[in-house]
């Protein structure tokens, strides 16, 4: 199942030039706030150098990569919250993500309208925070509600989850991002959140000035902050995939490419980790939540798996490469037997043992 990331941020900000360069794809983009209305949706696989060096050793006949889901949305404005500009709609969409990828303005460009008239990322950030923060707060107040009457019969768990609604209602009242894990409600200010700095593609020292002002916003170990030069690589997909490497190594100092770093920006805010299977000459690669058991990434490949779970085999992706061939790791005795609690590891290539039920 692949994650989905809500693209979120004040009109004009590049949201849609980000989706496309991440996505190849052809969202609308202009200089028109609220240019984008239905969300645009791309699915790319997961670029990941392990599937690759796989790949060649085994020569399987079908690859499967892991995906990703991008969703670009209409941009927030203030009072959004309370259905200003297109909120309600975005806002509903942006629940069902995983994750949100905040963009933040952080190009100098005369000629497209900034809705906030300057350019100041910090108070961009405050302005969709805020936004978030109201939306959630309208939603905790009806469940409040509601649990309330509840509580009132006696319902022990429901008066937890009053004490525990309570906080939240005055946490976000603060402004204060959601951390517990004790709400089932979908907040987006719960959700993991990956700040992009649209950076221009003309003075560098100015965009390292503006992504400061973002990492000064941001707190360290909650959320991720990488950096896009938005137009530039949008242009840069007119040339090679490797003149285009070349050019944003010369130009920016960096290896890799956007997609490459945001997926990994992804992986890092969602806890996530990678396995690999490799079955009737197909391999795959599967993302799955840090810690889960082979219980459940047996279930995330085939429920039957997870249904008739026996066993399952392991060699780690380390030690297969280090060998050359799963019969070479086996003698060397790299392979482990594990069962339905071992905790799986990124990396691992699991092979499990099931008996289908009738
Ligand atoms: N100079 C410059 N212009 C950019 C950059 N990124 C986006 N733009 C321009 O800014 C305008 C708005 O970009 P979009 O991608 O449509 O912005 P958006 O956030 O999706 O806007 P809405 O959908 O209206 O909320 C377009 O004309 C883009 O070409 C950038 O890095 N540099
Ligand atoms: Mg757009």
């Amino acid at each position: 199942m692949s994650r989905t990331i809500g693209i979120i941020g004040l009109p004009n900000v590049g949201k849609s030039t980000i989706f496309n360069t991440l996505t190849d794809g052809h969202a609308h983009s202009s200089n028109y706030p609220f240019c984008t209305i239905e969300p645009n949706i791309g699915i790319v696989p997961v670029p990941d150098e392990r599937l690759v060096k796989l790949n060649h050793l085994i020569k399987p006949k079908e690859v499967t990569p892991a995906a990703i889901k991008f969703m670009d949305l209409a941009g927030l404005i203030k009072g959004s919250s309370h259905g200003e500009g297109l909120g309600n709609r975005f806002l509903a969409s942006a629940r069902e993500c995983d994750a949100l990828l905040h963009v933040v303005r952080c190009f100098e460009d005369k000629e497209i309208t900034h809705v906030e008239k300057d350019l100041n990322p910090g108070r961009d950030i405050d302005i969709i925070n805020i936004e978030l923060c109201l939306s959630d707060l309208e939603m905790a107040e009806k469940r409040l509600e509601k649990v309330s009457k509840l509580a009132k019969t006696g319902d022990k768990d429901a008066s937890c989850e009053v004490r525990v609604l309570e906080d939240v209602r005055e946490a976000l009242k603060r402004g204060e991002m959601i951390k517990t894990k004790e709400l089932s409600l979908p907040l987006l200010t719960l959700k993991p959140i990956i700040y992009l700095a649209n950076t221009g593609e003309k003075d560098l020292d100015r965009s390292k000035e503006l992504i400061e002002k973002i990492n000064a916003k941001v707190s360290p170990g909650n959320s991720v902050v990488i950096k896009v030069a938005g137009k530039l690589e949008n242009e840069l997909k007119r040339l090679s995939k490797e003149e285009g490497n070349e050019f944003r190594e010369a130009w920016a100092g960096e290896k890799e490419t956007p997609l490459h770093r945001l997926v990994q920006g992804c992986y890092e805010a969602l806890n996530l980790i990678t396995f690999y299977t490799i079955a009737r000459e197909k391999l795959s690669a599967w993302p799955l939540n840090k810690g889960e058991e082979m219980l459940r990434a047996a279930g995330k490949v085939h429920s039957d798996m997870q249904d008739g779970f026996i066993k399952a085999e392991v060699i780690n992706f380390k030690e297969f490469i280090e060998t050359g061939s799963y019969n070479l790791a086996r003698e060397k005795g790299y392979l482990k037997i594990v069962g339905r609690d071992y905790a799986v590891q990124d990396g691992d290539i699991v092979y499990v043992h099931f008996s289908k039920r009738v």
